[in-house]
């Protein structure tokens, strides 16, 4: 798909705009474009121009940009920006965390030509206290050239899964494989993914891996085999094809679905058993007689194991939950009823009102909340008390129009350095739900980031916490926040933690889910959309949730409209 390339360029026109001080108009519209299009669930190839210029933020002009990305596989705006600033800013601009004007003071006033020179400066604390460098932005730099680095090994879920299952769908289409199978930490649904596995099964081993190092997608050999072989793909990202024979099959799934700690479990329940398991099959240790392997179950079985999802294989408790009988019913896509976290084209979303509730009411959801952003946020658009209370009164009145349908009235508010948000509760109160995050001033100290998050819970309006570590897979890590302090906050109060689909963001990962869990803290799974496209990434955030061994009546956004609405009511109740 050409979706992401595309929606790259944008993101990268709109830098280089910044960085020469362009419009902030016509900067703001390139973001919306490409946030637009990286949140389409169609092929952008195979669009008409009608159809381009009917996107969401998309006006002549850039349909225009995209049809010419299409033909010539450049854009001639962008190449032409790309001459007029020189390489080495953009190099500058490529570290996580340097924006357009850090980047533009550090080449220009400080002669900064390349990486090597920043890592050099930034470690001689040569950087701060000269004038535009603040005092932690040396330490930022550094940890963001890290993230460079790092980002280079372990692309996001979000990225690799698509060309993934593009390419298994090539095999499918034009090979003689029969049984195909995505394995590694892709089955298990990792945030991140070092290389792609995939598991065939066929008789004509030769015919299926010519088709496969011959795909439009591989950009380089690295093996071609029988049984296995290797190749990487145009985007950088490994995958490795292996073929077996039928009955092998169940063995090799759950030899190549990893992982490597459950694996190693497994293997040793096997031997005390008197049994052999590897990735042909399951045979019995005195005479090698083969025992199974066509299919998973059939492995778990001989060992004396229910089946067990792949979200869970990482030996952090499911062979034992396994043994005593105590696997987790995990939750799963058709469970959810809505999404309780969108922006519209009141802030920074790319749809109407009207727009999202047609797209979330044909996925079969019940419910949606529109939680714009407010005030505090100029950048995102952010609404008014006055513009906050006019939305929810249009939403009342959508909904007059609505059957089988619901729009709830909420808001995104900002939990200032103060510890106050920036949306007064007499606002707050006309609204169905409250979402609370922290979206500037996070480099605070640990104490004063956590004692915000306290004192947005302690509010009689805040229904859920969002964005409470606030990373950006291989942009920005974690903040520092003590999360017990947050969580138990939380626990006390029954207010709602919410797992963010994002996939760049999965800002609860599975560790804080099952802590979330254990503790008896509601979870809402929200999609933080911002286009109507967003909606599919709900699809990350219960997958998170199920490596987190969430099941249905652990999140909220699984109840039906009137049960929902009476949980956020009686929130309200508490303090
Ligand atoms: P990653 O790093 O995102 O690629 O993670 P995985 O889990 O996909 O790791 P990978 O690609 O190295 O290997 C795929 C699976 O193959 C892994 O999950 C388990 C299995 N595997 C690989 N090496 C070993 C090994 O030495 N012993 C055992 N038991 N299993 C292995
Ligand atoms: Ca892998
Ligand atoms: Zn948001």
């Amino acid at each position: 798909m050409k979706n992401h390339q595309i929606a790259g360029i944008f993101n990268d026109i709109a830098d280089l705009l910044e960085i020469k001080g362009d419009n902030p108009f016509r900067i703001r519209a390139y973001r919306r474009a490409a946030q637009g299009i990286e949140g389409l669930a169609d092929d952008i190839s195979a669009m008409t121009d009608e159809m381009l210029v009917g996107l969401p933020g998309i006006g002549k002009d850039l349909a225009g940009k995209i049809h010419e990305f299409l033909i010539t596989g450049k854009v001639t705006a962008y190449e032409k920006l790309k001459e007029e600033i020189p390489e080495s800013l953009i190099t500058l601009l490529s570290v996580p965390g340097v924006g357009p004007k850090t980047a533009r003071h550090l080449h220009d006033s400080l002669k900064v030509r390349n990486i090597a020179d920043l890592e050099r400066l930034a470690k001689g604390h040569k950087l701060s206290g000269l004038p535009g460098i603040k005092a932690k932005t040396e330490e930022n730099i550094l940890k963001g050239i890290e993230m460079l680095r790092r980002g280079r090994e372990r692309q996001p879920l979000g990225r690799v899964l698509p060309i993934a299952n593009e390419i298994a769908r090539q095999l499918e289409k034009a090979s003689p494989a029969r049984k195909i199978s995505l394995a590694g930490s892709i089955r298990r649904w990792k945030d991140t993914i070092r290389d792609i596995d995939i598991l065939a099964t066929s008789v004509e081993s030769l015919k299926v891996m010519k088709v496969f190092v011959n795909l439009p997608v591989v950009h380089e050999v690295l093996m071609h085999g029988l049984a296995k072989s290797s190749i990487v793909t145009t985007e950088g990202i490994q995958v490795d094809l292996r073929v077996v024979e039928e009955e092998s099959y169940g063995a090799a799934l759950v030899y190549f679905t990893g992982s490597k700690a459950h694996n190693i479990r497994l293997r040793e329940m096997a031997l005390r058993a008197g049994m052999k398991i590897n990735e042909y099959g399951i045979f019995r240790e005195s005479d090698n007689k083969r025992l199974g392997g066509r299919d998973e179950e059939d492995v778990y079985k001989l060992l004396g194991l229910p089946y067990i999802e792949p979200e869970l294989r990482e030996d952090t408790g499911e062979i034992e939950a396994a043994i005593e009988g105590n696997l987790p019913e995990l939750i799963g896509l058709k469970d959810i009823r809505g999404d309780l976290h969108v922006h519209s084209r009141m802030s920074d979303g790319s749809n109407t009102i009207e727009e999202l509730a047609t797209a979330a009411e044909k996925r079969g959801y019940s419910y949606i909340a529109i939680t714009d952003h407010t005030e505090g946020l100029g950048i995102a658009g952010g609404l008014s008390a006055g513009k906050v209370l006019e939305e929810a009164e249009e939403i009342k009145s959508i909904n007059r129009g609505l059957s089988g349908f619901r729009l709830l009235s909420g808001a995104e508010v900002n939990i200032k350095s103060d510890n106050t948000l920036d949306m007064p509760d007499e606002v707050l109160k006309k609204l169905d739900i409250v979402v609370a995050s922290i979206h500037s001033g996070f480099r605070q100290d640990r104490e004063k980031l956590t004692n915000r998050f306290i004192s947005a819970i302690r509010n009689p309006y805040v229904s859920v916490i969002a964005h409470l570590t606030g990373r950006l897979l291989g942009e920005r890590d974690a903040y520092d926040i003590d999360i017990e302090k947050v969580f138990e906050m939380l626990r006390k109060t029954g207010k709602a933690l919410e797992l963010n689909a994002y996939p760049l963001r999965l800002d609860i990962n599975e560790t804080y889910a099952k802590k979330a869990k254990e503790m008896g803290i509601p979870v809402v799974i929200s999609t933080d959309a911002h286009s109507t496209g967003h909606f599919d990434y709900m699809l990350y955030g219960v997958a998170t949730g199920r490596r987190g061994w969430l099941g249905a009546a652990d999140v909220r956004n699984t109840l039906n409209t009137p049960d929902l609405l009476k949980w956020l009511k009686s929130l309200r109740s508490v303090m």
